[in-house]
């Protein structure tokens, strides 16, 4: 297709030679005194050239094929580093390499100049990012479309062991290289205003929406690059530019600040991520930055199928809208409005249009999280998209009192309108009743979607409701992070498995080869070698490489209790100082994650950890048996430096909290055991690898549900449990803040006052014994090995190039464009 397809046709002389020429003409820097930083930049714009022409070639060959096209509109893209992870899929890593080695450059220096792009928060965002690298992959149409957030999550330093958040400047002063403008493609957005009715040439009456401000969103293309195949597909980034800065009627009427607010709001719309997981604040910023993103992308998708002289009752048969999680739902009234104001089809026409075209995937069951706007402030700020959700919501209540005839409650409970003082929209019921299509993310989420979240929508629409487990990517996740396995897994299995995961099942056949285990423990060493390396170049603590490498790696929440871990290294350190007899293999514990600036009690557990490290990493009675670091600014390369050297996998949120997780996957493939509990995928880790390959333990779902309504009383556990108890006690007291007691205190507050929502307490000794289960394996070296191996071997299923499959087949049913 193009000249630099998998790297055949690469010209070294010519790739210098641009390289040289970017350097000087575009950075304007004289090579004898380009920083490492300069050649980074310079290189992206290079390849970024590649791509670009792979990109335009890709669209015009898609717009040609008459296949459904995916759009996958989300508002976050956690998309990592670009760089390393482009060359590998476009066949050009080693061939640049040594390129650049001719020129005394070293590739693997270059790319640790770049920022990670971090348009996203978690797991979801990191989902998308994994999805696109798939569907590119197995060469599928597809466009992704996101914001172009200035500011991506923040960066999180330390001051005192407190979390402090900075700005994220990810394109820094020169640009992101990997990013394309694309003017041509703007779109226009209004806000705010009013209805007007007016009758149309024909005498028809219709209403338009007049709004009181627009603005402009610009957009920015990020090539997403195929796995050696010659596809690169589009992530669209909006970004916002508002024109005229006065409100003119009002500056006219002396009202000069006024004037600007609306303009002022506007012009921040995308200036920074929420930076929430999981949890939802109502803020009208956020309703904007989500109709924005919606009104650009619905905009964008009509524009292309129209431009191709598309009929727009083909519209579903050649594009399907997949919404991640509610952020995106305000599209579904977006269409509809453009559908009978702008195209003036009926109601009838628009609704079977949009019902056919949607399909939204659920991440979440937390209530804090599960979205609802207040009518008022969607009233004001869109108000024909009110209007129109009204009118849906009218048909959805006659189609509940024909099935529930004269049944109050039922209506009430499906509305997409929340009764009340303040009355609230309800996302998840507007994104239920329109898509053709809802999901979970793994099989037990999915199951309490249709059990407890949407039972009656589950008769309402019999079959509307389904799962597709979560995936990762085995470029980004195996391949790239893993360079070390990756080889030795080659070396048995020929290359296959990057593109077919499933092929790495071939490596149970080497689970019992001597061997092979010693080569597969060699790889794991070298990884954690390298991790304390840059830990002790970074951090200055030093790592012993032979402890069991412990890692919990992401965002602080509540419910992915980070507390539990905690208090597991407390009862260690206090048994380790208190029973002479108690011993354990050495262990690091390895912590990071970020949490969201307004999550106090969040922030307090990090703070704790934090100090409890300090403690523990400098009491010399413990012979080095104990250490505990938690890294800052966790982000996607940290994440790839972390998860090739963990052992032990921690994975232990309440059962029913955790809708997949996705990190757990990413940790099993690349051979470390999960201890966790029976949440999210884990339960499907523990179907794949086998209870002998990895550690179960704590409370079920449903002896969660049956515990919380006997009447949960954590001081049943703490009056009960000596252990428990004295971990409790030293967070009360001052064994790690001599200077302060009592500033650990809200964490055990938590756990004890205030009802410990997550049950912690309750999962305490489970998760003791499992952890001694743990220490017990691990010296085994041969049987650890085995086990490692399994893992590994054994997780294919979670390869995100499955999941897509699984959408492709069972969800938007089509077909490969090749
Ligand atoms: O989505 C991931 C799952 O693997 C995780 O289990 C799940 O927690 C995560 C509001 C969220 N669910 N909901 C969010 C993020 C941002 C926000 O503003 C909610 N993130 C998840 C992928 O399926």
């Amino acid at each position: 297709m193009t000249m630099y397809s998998h790297g055949s046709n690469f010209d070294k002389e010519q790739f210098q030679r641009e390289l040289r020429q970017v350097l000087k003409s575009q950075l304007a820097v004289i090579e004898k005194n380009a920083t490492t930083k300069d050649w980074y930049l310079a290189l992206g714009r290079v390849l970024s050239q590649y791509t670009s022409m792979n990109l335009l070639d890709t669209e015009a060959f898609i717009d040609g094929e008459k296949t459904r096209k995916i759009n996958y509109l989300s508002l976050e893209f956690l998309i990592g580093r670009l760089t390393g992870n482009n060359l590998i899929n476009l066949g050009l890593y080693e061939k640049i390499e040594e390129a650049l080695q001719e020129m005394d450059l070293a590739l693997s220096d270059i790319l640790e100049e770049e920022r990670d792009p971090a348009l996203g928060n978690g797991g979801l965002g990191r989902l998308a990012a994994c999805f696109m690298d798939s569907l590119a992959s197995q060469a599928l149409p597809a466009v992704g479309y996101g914001l172009h957030y200035e500011y991506g999550l923040f960066k999180q330093s330390f001051a005192a062991g407190r979390q402090v958040e900075s700005p994220d400047t990810w394109r820094e002063a020169l640009g992101y290289p990997w990013e394309r403008r694309r003017p041509e493609l703007t779109q226009t957005v209004g806000f705010w205003g009013h209805v007007e009715q007016y009758s149309d040439d024909r005498g028809k009456l219709r209403k338009r929406w007049v709004p009181g401000l627009k603005v402009e969103g610009i957009a920015w293309d990020l090539p997403v690059v195929g796995y050696q195949n010659e596809i690169t597909l589009p992530l669209r980034l909006w970004e916002c530019h508002t024109g005229d800065p006065f409100d003119l009627a009002r500056f006219n009427e002396g009202d000069f600040v006024g004037a600007q607010y609306p303009v002022l709001e506007a012009s921040n719309i995308t200036k920074v991520l929420y930076p929430n997981d999981n949890h939802e604040q109502g803020k009208t910023l956020r309703l904007m930055q989500q109709y924005f993103h919606c009104a650009c992308s619905v905009g964008d998708i009509l524009r292309r199928h129209l431009a191709l002289g598309r009929e727009l009752k083909t519209l579903p048969k050649l594009e399907t809208i997949q919404l991640n999680d509610t952020h995106p739902v305000i599209a579904i009234p977006e269409l509809m409005r453009l559908l009978i104001d702008d195209h003036d089809l009926s109601w009838d026409e628009a609704w079977d249009i949009c019902t056919r075209t949607f399909a939204y995937t659920n991440h979440t069951l937390l209530p804090e999280a599960l979205e609802t706007w207040s009518e008022g402030l969607i009233a004001h700020l869109l108000p024909r998209h009110m209007e129109i959700i009204f009118d849906i919501n009218h048909e959805l209540m006659v189609k509940v009192q024909q099935q529930w005839p004269g049944d109050i409650g039922k209506m009430s409970k499906l509305s997409i309108i929340q009764e009340g003082d303040h009355r609230q929209v309800r996302m998840a019921n507007l994104a239920v009743v329109t898509s053709y299509a809802v999901n979970g993310v793994a099989a037990l989420h999915s199951d309490l979607v249709k059990r407890d979240l949407f039972p009656e929508f589950d008769k309402l629409y019999p079959r509307k409701l389904t799962n597709v487990t979560n995936g990762v990517t085995p470029r980004r996740w195996i391949k790239a992070c893993n360079p070390a396995l990756s080889s030795i897994i080659t070396e048995k299995l020929g290359d296959g498995w990057i593109r077919e995961l499933s092929e790495i099942e071939g490596l149970k056949a080497f689970a019992d080869d001597k061997e092979f285990q010693q080569a597969f423990m060699t790889v794991k060493k070298a990884n954690k070698q390298k991790l304390a390396d840059w830990v002790e170049e970074h951090h200055g603590i030093t790592l012993n490489t032979d402890a069991i490498f412990d890692v919990q790696i992401k965002r602080l929440h509540e419910y992915k209790r980070q507390h539990l871990n905690l208090l597991h290294i407390l009862s260690l350190y206090h048994r380790l100082l208190n029973e002479p007899e108690f011993d354990i293999h050495p262990r690091v514990f390895i912590f990071a994650a970020k949490a969201a600036p307004g999550y106090a009690i969040a922030k307090d557990i990090i703070y704790a950890i934090n100090r409890v490290a300090e403690t523990v990493n400098n009491d010399q009675r413990l012979n080095d048996k104990l250490k505990v670091i938690f890294l800052p600014d966790y982000r996607v390369s940290l994440a790839e430096l972390i998860i090739p050297a963990a052992d032990i996998s921690e994975q232990i949120s309440t059962a029913g909290k955790e809708a997949s997780g996705t990190g757990n996957m990413k940790l099993a493939m690349n051979g470390a055991l999960t201890i966790g509990t029976m949440d999210g995928a884990n339960v499907e880790i523990r179907e794949e690898v086998g209870d002998d390959n990895i550690f179960i333990f704590g409370l079920k779902v449903d002896e969660v549900k049956a515990l919380q309504a006997r009447g949960y009383d954590s001081f049943i556990y703490y009056d009960s449990d000596p252990q428990l108890k004295a971990c409790l006690n030293m967070l009360q007291d001052d064994t790690f803040t001599p200077e302060r007691p009592g500033e650990l205190i809200s964490v055990a507050r938590n756990l004890l006052d205030y009802g410990d929502p997550y049950l912690v307490l309750a999962d305490f000794s489970a998760y003791c014994d499992a952890q001694c289960a743990v220490d017990k394996s691990y010296r085994d070296q041969s049987s650890w090995a085995k086990k490692a191996i399994l893992n590994t071997a054994l997780t294919s299923k979670f390869s995100s190039d499955r999941s897509i499959q699984d959408y492709a087949n069972n969800i938007w049913r089509l077909s490969s464009v090749r």
